[in-house]
């Protein structure tokens, strides 16, 4: 299938979506989803009230980004940020891999007429236009657009074994999905420098203890898969509008200067006295009540 093609796709179904019942095992979740999904590179479920979960599912090329994966994966992540009822989104891959960079047989017959015509991977970075947050749960290889696609969710976590790096060096070429920017942004010039030159890795211990994950975990993805869901559920029960409002001000910190940064989250912090959930929040706590939020 063409590269053209795959972008000028029609949509596909998310029928499959488990319902919103009590919790269970998100292996369980998983498992359900993988025999009623209509997606071939993905499963999507709803393992926790309020949160969606997307897995990536190329277990034969570790979870590899091929154009037809990035179709798959921005369709249902679209999906999900319409959704009223998901209030956060996790995206995690296998134990081996949460995904070993872009497909390279895919890449490596490109000529640059295709790629920049086609745009080629200019889908990578829908992920990071949303406005619901996205916790990434990383297990085994995040390597190359792996580890960019990783960087690019909101909360990182992984397993102290995970292995993030940037190898694109050993294949004659550079991160391009923004490793060089958002890798020192995390680690500082001389770490992220260390690592893109050289295509060494960095263990998720190490991704922790730099500041690359907010969390490692011991042992494989569902360790990790579980702390993720916990999060995002928690996050899924506050106010959408707070939310919100408190993941634009923290990614604005990326752009602006500390006192343009401030003066805009104070800004954002006005408007919210205008909100529904602002009164409900601060009567609840005056009352000593639970907040029944109208996400208004
Ligand atoms: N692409 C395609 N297939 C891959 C793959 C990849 N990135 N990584 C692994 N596979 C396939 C292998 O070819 C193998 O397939 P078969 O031979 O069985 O058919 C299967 O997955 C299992 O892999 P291995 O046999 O190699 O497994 P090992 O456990 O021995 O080794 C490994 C695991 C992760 C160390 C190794 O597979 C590996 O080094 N993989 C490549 C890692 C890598 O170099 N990743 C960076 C790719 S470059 C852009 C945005 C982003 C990018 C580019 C442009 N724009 C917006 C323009 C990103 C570029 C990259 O990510």
């Amino acid at each position: 299938m063409s590269l053209l093609r795959l972008f000028s796709r029609p949509a596909l179904s998310v029928s499959s979506r488990a319902t919103m019942s009590a919790p269970r095992s998100a292996l369980q979740v998983v498992r359900h989803q993988s025999t009623e999904s209509s997606y071939t590179n993905i499963l999507v479920s709803n393992p926790r009230p309020g949160v969606g979960l997307i897995t990536l599912n190329r277990p034969k090329a570790l979870n590899a980004l091929s154009s037809e994966l990035f179709v798959e994966l921005n369709k249902a992540l679209k999906d999900y940020e319409d959704d009223k009822e998901i209030g956060a989104i996790v995206l995690t891959g296998s134990d081996k891999a949460f995904a070993a960079g872009a497909d390279i047989k895919e890449m490596a017959p490109l000529t640059f007429s295709e790629a920049y015509v086609n745009n080629f991977i200019a889908p990578w970075s829908y992920i990071t236009t949303l406005r619901k947050p996205v916790i990434a749960a990383v297990s085994g290889h995040a390597l190359g657009g792996g580890c960019e696609l990783a960087m690019m969710c909101d909360i990182l976590y992984c397993t102290k074994t995970a292995n993030f790096g940037q190898p694109e060096i050993k294949l004659g070429t550079i991160p391009g999905a923004g490793g060089s920017q958002r890798l020192t942004a995390a680690l500082g010039k001389s770490k992220a420098m260390e690592l893109i030159l050289t295509g060494n890795n960095l263990s998720g211990e190490e991704a922790e203890k730099h500041g690359l994950a907010a969390k490692a975990f011991e042992g494989g993805n569902k360790e990790v898969l579980e702390g993720a869901l916990d999060t995002a559920a928690k996050i899924a029960s506050y106010s959408r509008v707070a939310v919100i409002a408190a993941k634009e001000v923290v990614n604005k910190s990326q752009d602006l200067g500390v006192r343009e940064g401030v003066e805009y989250e104070r800004r954002i912090f006005h408007s919210l006295f205008g909100s529904q959930d602002q009164k409900i929040g601060m009567k609840a706590f005056a009352e000593k009540k639970k907040p029944t939020w109208s996400h208004l």
